[in-house]
């Protein structure tokens, strides 16, 4: 039996109960939504000619508009991946001992308590978009260090991601820190491993010293040099603070939607959303506050911590029974604005939609825009975040 969130993504598939998703997978493209008899001819004369085939194409080798294309292969991955085990690569937070790896860990996981030093390699996981994420958070002492990288393959093969973590107050230890990493880039280039490098400036505390926020550039600019050495892994940087929470779910975000291209499809699915009904920013969190999707018109980073706030009010909000829609609240920055926030139910716990729009809406009209949104954008987000 073909569970329902699956078959919101087919056409009338005779006999449905007695398919297996095996058959599905096997089966011609046209079974998919919205591409029919037409679109299918152009699809099989590409040698798309099962589910399959599909779900290994890219939009780009097809010559049909972008957006439907899109749709049409996330609904093939969906249906191939649903008899996979997700499996991904090891996601590691490395960086020298006192650095702040655990503690972001602890944000992200909601513990209050302080950590103490981790004693080689604990196991842990985060939470995002409803998956629970394994990540290795590899104690940085000098002992422990020095076994890593004596036993390479055993601590860092099948690396995807790492989140490197540097203490930016501690001007003493950049240099071994910096030489830390050149080391793991190393080993890396050895394995013939290139996993996606996420740097963390850390205890980029709100009421950080003029001095100290002097001192960054340099840094970052060291490590771009090092990074010269070493083109083949790709990288980006955050500023984070376990006194500005929002700091580090947008750096883990981020990055998590980068590695994740299922993510990046919710993103590019968001925008065609907010065009066609014409607001400058959706957003969705879980209920942990976690970003899993989002999409702004134009330079708006403000907008990321704004919503933050918003946020915290949605969770104590009373919902109205009728739409979900929690909270509706006009925004300091930018001016004018207005931000809308509807409770969602996502696969594995709940969320939120954030709609931001530049000009306040009448209130009848945003009701009915909000309830076709969720309508057609419900599937999606089941399926992609189950
Ligand atoms: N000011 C400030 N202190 C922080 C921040 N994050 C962590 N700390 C402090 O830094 C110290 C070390 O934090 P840990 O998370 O244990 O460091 P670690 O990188 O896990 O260290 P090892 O387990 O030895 O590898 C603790 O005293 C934390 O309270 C931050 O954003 N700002
Ligand atoms: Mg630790």
């Amino acid at each position: 039996m073909i569970p329902y969130h699956l078959q919101v993504l087919l056409t009338n598939v005779q006999d449905i109960e007695k398919v297996t998703i095996k058959q599905l997978i096997e089966s011609d493209v046209k079974i998919i939504k919205g591409i029919g008899n037409k679109y299918a001819k152009v699809l099989h004369r590409k040698g798309i000619k099962k589910v399959k085939d599909l779900a290994e194409s890219e939009s780009q080798e097809i010559n049909l508009p972008e957006k439907l294309v899109t749709k049409w292969i996330v609904a093939a991955r969906i249906i191939t991946n649903s008899q996979k085990v997700r499996r991904t690569g090891k996601i590691i937070f490395s960086g020298l001992s006192q650095a702040g790896k655990t503690s972001i860990v602890y944000v992200l996981k909601s513990i209050v308590e302080p950590p103490t030093v981790t004693t080689g390699v604990k196991q842990d996981f985060i939470k995002f978009a409803g998956h629970n994420i394994q990540i290795s958070d590899m104690g940085g002492q000098k002992r422990f260090q020095e076994i890593y990288l004596a036993a390479p393959d055993l601590y860092f093969e099948r690396t995807k991601l790492v989140f490197y973590v540097i203490d930016i107050q501690n001007k003493e230890k950049t240099d071994d820190s910096l030489e830390y990493l050149q080391r793991l880039l190393a080993i890396y280039r050895y394995l013939q491993e290139k996993p996606f490098i996420s740097i963390f400036l850390h205890k980029f505390d709100p009421d950080l010293s003029y001095d100290l926020k002097y001192d960054i550039p340099p840094i970052k600019e060291k490590i771009e040099n090092i990074f010269s050495h070493y083109v083949e892994f790709q990288h980006n940087f955050f500023y984070t603070s376990i006194y500005n929470p929002p700091s580090i779910y947008v750096g883990i975000a981020s990055t998590l939607s980068e590695i994740f291209p299922v993510m990046s499809i919710l993103d590019v699915l968001l925008k065609d959303f907010a065009e066609l009904h014409g607001f400058d920013g959706l957003l969705i969190m879980d209920s942990t506050g976690m970003l899993i999707g989002q999409f702004i018109r134009g330079e708006q980073d403000s907008l990321v911590e704004e919503t933050y706030s918003v946020f915290k009010e949605a969770k104590n909000a009373e919902k109205n029974p009728f739409n979900n829609i929690v909270l509706r609240k006009n925004i300091a920055d930018p001016p004018g604005g207005e931000i809308v926030v509807q409770q969602i139910f996502l696969p594995h716990n709940d969320g939120y939609i954030f709609y931001w729009r530049k000009e306040n809406t009448e209130i009848d009209l945003l009701e009915y825009m909000l309830s076709e949104i969720t309508k057609t954008l419900n599937p999606w987000l089941y399926n992609l975040l189950s």
